[in-house]
């Protein structure tokens, strides 16, 4: 951005206030003070956007349509101020009114419209995209609600509506001009024209899709990509003879349940239910934007033929993967392409990612549900599956078994996985175990068919928000140190290896910490009403709640520590403020009683004289991007804990390293490379590898119980789950839990391997806190962590889609 001098903005941002609110800086809300800043912000990025929508019909590079159910994006004013350089001129000109830029960014809504790490992952790569000045347009749906507000009362979980666009959204525009239609249901009718038969949905509902567009600024680059979210719309005004008849209420009811489709953001992380307004919600938006591509192409006088050259779409997860029989039907019924011709295209442009490998989160949709609801495009799957059927066929022969769990169509259900491995050009896991895991196991049977199209491409985080932005302390000691050279390499953070040893460096980086860790303990003080202890090991664990995370063990080794404090046995137990963040999905009791648990325990730990010397548990309520970006900076050990083989990378395992904590953590996901780039003594690796928790799968798992018989601390712990030691009036409040850790779900005890793990995680928390006590040790470690993180940062991550599967230049 070219310079902006700070008299304009100052002048920009009263004439803003006058012009939309009628109102002057002395007598502004702190609402509309955050509007009138954020709308000048907004003018600078328009500016640039303009001119490259204008140019954009003669740019002939490949494009990226990025298309997620979820795009986790936070806040927006402090990034844009960061990508278009403005951040400094912005303080000083708000300095001069007497504005803290800090105060009025918090005025800001988290755009919530995810449920964790895929979700923030798809905003990751939109920033990383923007900066490596790649044409890409990020697609979703403009959710009304995103993901639920938590409230902790009583310490169970309440969940409340986030109204996040109450007050409008800043920086979206939307674009009536470009709607296009949606159809469900109706009868399939044909018809032959030319000698050629015709297809078209007779009585089918249609609504629209409505495009709403919010600008994704590169970095210093003057780059403008948009992230397309689409809003559902009625196509009619209200029933105007129902409401003259008197029902007015059903008048308004039908034209509800046309926008109810982009009302609201499934809770349900790494879970899948068969629910149809999912189903309607995923062809909503990817009927949208497949014929936006298409009618796109089409102005730029491409011929479709060549759609491969120019496009590359990418499905996050297979959410959006009803958009390979969606661009087929829109290739055969609307554009006139013969099956082959269409199939061909869309063989080419299609590329899918794989976040999971628990059975329980892998789509498969209902055949009848599908077919009703939409039956051309089932028509097309039918077909996509009898040729997929004929091609697996030869390799397979007729093994029944084989066929039915590879095909598409098997038991009355749609697997939509398969559909993926049997339709896209490329499809990747997100770790290097992870993709180990699809290629030996998973989907080994389509991979020993298609080994090519197999590809690992491991996560990344952009480095600006959780570095430059959430923890600005560590950034300014690391660009003083080495220069600034790693915004644009991040592998440049290498060259604060030479640092690690050098004493002085160290105690800057221990200040940036400690500092970092008073401003958390008084956002807790306030949110929490608790105070800590700074001087206390921060140790955090933030992420969705979720059996396999294993929050559970986390809390079963502090009911440990608990324990040896009262026994007498705690002298050596270093002071440690234990903080847990996390939403559970709505239906998920068992993680909510998980939540329930936290509290309770923190309730006896926090109030109790002896113990609360020595440990404290904080439950932060409503966990969300901003919240991390508070929390993050000022953790000691991240947690990242795992049953091996089930987290598929992690990406809050990245943020943590990046920002000099130290992972206590599993053979799992990315953990595995982490290790690798860091070295094996800076990171606390503990607990059953892959391999071995999947032969204990195999043979049973009676070893949980012999433990608890033989280790009498352990049971103690375990016990007073039970024993009305933690809610006495409510004594079999948490006996699902001990039912489940002892004897397991399907006759598999201690199915998430707690017990199993818990010698190995308790002795590793003693060497961390050993360490911790000399602080030339650990802060060598936290620096060496730093140094050697820029492999995960989402900039190489998308270079390497690029050079691995996009190919946009
Ligand atoms: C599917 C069908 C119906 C309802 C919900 C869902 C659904 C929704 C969200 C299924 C899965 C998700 C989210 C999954 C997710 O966030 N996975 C995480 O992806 C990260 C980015 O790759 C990884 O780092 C994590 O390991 C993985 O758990």
């Amino acid at each position: 951005m070219d310079f902006i001098e700070k008299e304009h903005i100052k002048h920009e941002i009263g004439k803003t206030l006058q012009r939309n609110f009628a109102t002057t800086l002395q007598d502004a809300t702190k609402k509309q003070l955050y509007k009138a800043i954020s709308l000048t912000v907004r003018n600078h990025i328009n500016e640039l956007w303009a001119k490259q929508r204008d140019e954009a019909a003669d740019n002939q590079e490949k494009t990226l349509y990025y298309m997620s159910f979820e795009f986790l994006v936070g806040r927006l004013l402090n990034n844009n101020l960061l990508n278009m350089n403005l951040t400094k001129v912005y303080k000083s000109a708000l300095e001069d009114l007497g504005i803290s830029l800090d105060d009025i960014s918090e005025i800001e809504p988290d755009a919530g419209l995810g449920n964790g790490g895929l979700g923030r992952l798809a905003a990751c790569f939109m920033d990383s995209l923007a900066t490596l000045n790649f044409n890409a347009y990020g697609c979703g749906i403009r959710y009304e609600y995103g993901l639920f507000k938590q409230k902790i009362v009583e310490g169970y979980q309440i969940e409340m509506p986030d109204p996040w666009l109450e007050d409008g959204c800043i920086w979206e525009i939307e674009r009536p001009e470009e709607q296009v239609e949606v159809k469900f249901g109706g009868t399939i009718d044909t018809y032959w024209e030319k000698g050629k038969m015709k297809v078209y949905l007779k009585d089918a509902n249609t609504v629209l899709g409505v495009p709403y567009d919010i600008p994704v600024v590169g970095y210093n680059n003057g780059k403008v990509n948009m992230l397309r979210l689409w809003s559902a719309r009625s196509p009619q005004y209200i029933d105007m003879n129902l409401f003259s008849s008197g029902s007015y209420a059903k008048a308004v009811e039908e034209k509800e349940l046309a926008e109810v489709l982009s009302k609201v953001l499934y809770p349900e992380d790494n879970h899948y239910e068969g629910k149809l307004l999912r189903l309607k919600q995923q062809y909503f938006f990817t009927s949208s934007t497949m014929q936006w591509i298409v009618r796109d192409l089409k102005l730029k006088g491409i011929d479709l033929l060549d759609m491969p050259k120019y496009v590359q779409i990418h499905i996050n997860d297979t959410h959006p993967a009803i958009s390979i029989p969606e661009l087929m039907r829109i290739l055969l019924d609307e554009q006139g392409l013969a099956w082959d011709d269409a199939y061909g295209i869309v063989s080419k442009v299609f590329a899918y990612t794989n976040h999971t490998v628990l059975g329980e989160a892998l789509e498969r949709w209902p055949q009848t549900m599908f077919k009703e609801l939409l039956p051309r495009v089932y028509q097309v799957l039918e077909e996509l599956h009898r040729r997929n059927e004929e091609r697996l066929k030869k390799t397979y022969g007729e093994d029944w078994g084989k066929l039915n769990y590879m095909n598409i169509m098997a038991h009355g259900f749609i697997s939509m996985a398969n559909l993926c491995l049997a339709t896209c050009s490329a499809i990747n896991g997100v770790s290097a175990l992870h993709t180990n895991i699809l290629k030996d196991d998973v989907f080994k049977d389509y991979y020993k068919m298609t080994p090519y199209k197999f590809k690992n491409v491991t996560n990344g985080i952009t480095f600006r928000r959780w570095l430059n932005l959430s923890n600005p302390r560590l950034y300014n000691l690391i660009a003083d140190t080495i220069g600034d050279d790693f915004n644009k390499n991040p592998l440049e953070l290498k060259k604060l290896e030479k640092f690690a040893e050098d004493k002085a460096f160290a105690e800057k980086f221990a200040e940036v910490k400690h500092k970092n860790k008073e401003d958390l303990a008084a956002y807790i003080k306030k949110e929490n009403g608790i105070i800590i202890d700074p001087n206390s090991i921060f140790d955090v664990q933030i992420k969705r709640l979720h059996e396999y995370k294993r929050q559970l063990l986390n809390l079963i080794h502090v009911l440990y520590l608990y324990h040896q404090i009262k026994s007498g046995n705690g002298d050596d137990i270093y002071p440690h403020t234990f903080i847990f963040g996390a939403k559970a999905a709505p239906g998920y009791t068992r993680a909510k009683l998980i939540i329930k648990l936290i509290n309770s325990v923190a309730d006896i730990i926090n109030n109790d004289p002896l113990a609360s010397e020595k440990i404290k548990i904080i439950f932060v309520e409503n966990y969300g991007v901003t919240i991390a970006q508070k929390i993050i900076p000022a953790t000691d050990i991240s947690e990242q804990i795992s049953t091996a083989g089930k987290e598929a990378s992690g990406t809050s395992n990245m943020k943590f390293m990046l920002n000099g904590a130290l992972t206590i953590g599993t053979l799992d996901g990315a953990n595995v490379e982490m290790r690798e780039l860091v070295g094996k003594n800076n990171i606390y690796i503990f607990g059953l590898k892959s391999d071995e928790v999947k032969r204990i799968y195999q043979t049973g798992n009676q070893e949980s119980k012999q433990i608890y018989s033989s280790n009498s601390t352990l049971r103690a712990v375990l016990d007073s789950l039970i024993d009305g030691s933690i809610e006495n009036d409510k004594i079999s409040l948490f006996n699902e839990i001990y039912q489940s850790l002892l004897f397991g779900d399907n006759n598999l005890p201690d199915p998430y391997m707690v017990i199993r793990d818990f010698d190995s995680y308790a002795t590793t928390h003693k060497k961390m806190w050993n360490d911790y006590q000399k602080p030339e040790i650990w802060n060598k470690k936290a620096i060496l962590n730093i140094a050697n993180c820029g492999h995960f940062s989402s900039d190489r991550c998308i270079e390497e889609y690029n050079a691995k599967i996009w190919r946009l230049r």
